[in-house]
């Protein structure tokens, strides 16, 4: 049995997405975040971190997006959410999900969160704003990279795309959304296109303005 906790528009949308993608039957389990329940003593015994998401396969619990999303690649290979094993493109494939989980994916952590990274309340908005300097770089080296092409591994698509995706998607309330880079924007637009996504984003009750 398969079940995602998860949380509308959270780090969650990827394995959701994933999920959607692989076509298998999961359960998903909302975490009530109105009511702190991520930091409940039931969701702690799941992640002692008090974070969405969390992976449950049988008996192995997972928490940490990334390590879930490339289970998911393995679990089912078959849904083609990643290059084969040993190949160059596997090993762009596993720069992407790394680069992305551990530099945008963390530097939204600082800006969405900027109180846990001041001790002075009157510090907060300046490290926001510094966060957010950060993210503009970070997605003017990822739009240079991916350039035109269709996906972040070329022709063809993988669960990075769908991660890609999720965190421009989480920057469309900053000033210079990444989606004013015509690359990153394209991009979104040809993820969202996807059914397995349209799904996904229906049942966490997700609208437009997607991105
Ligand atoms: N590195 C973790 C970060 C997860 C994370 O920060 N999740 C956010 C939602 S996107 C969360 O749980 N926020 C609620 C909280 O920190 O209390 C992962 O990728 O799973």
């Amino acid at each position: 049995m398969l079940a995602l906790y998860y949380y509308p528009g959270n780090a969650s949308l990827l394995p959701h997405m994933m999920l959607r993608e692989t076509g298998v039957p999961f359960e998903t389990r909302l975490v009530d975040r109105g009511n702190n329940a991520q930091k409940s003593a039931d969701y702690l015994s799941l992640n002692p971190n008090g974070r969405i998401p969390v992976l449950i396969d049988g008996d192995l619990v997972l928490f940490e997006t990334a390590a879930i999303a490339l289970h998911l690649v393995d679990k089912f290979p078959q849904a083609g959410l990643a290059p084969e094993v040993g190949t160059r493109e596997r090993a762009e494939f596993y720069k992407w999900m790394i680069h992305l989980t551990n530099t945008p994916q963390a530097e939204y952590r600082a800006w969405f969160y900027p109180h846990e990274h001041v001790s002075e309340e009157t510090a907060v908005p300046a490290a926001k704003q510094a966060a957010e300097q950060r993210l503009y770089r970070m997605f003017d080296v990822i739009s240079e990279q991916l350039g035109d092409r269709t996906w972040l591994l070329g022709d063809r698509f993988s669960a990075a795309d769908l991660f890609l995706f999720m965190l421009i998607r989480w920057g469309r309330g900053m000033p210079r959304p990444p989606r004013m880079l015509p690359n990153l924007n394209a991009l979104a637009e040809r993820v969202l296109a996807r059914p397995a996504v349209q799904e996904a984003l229906r049942v966490e009750g997700i609208q437009s303005p997607f991105f």
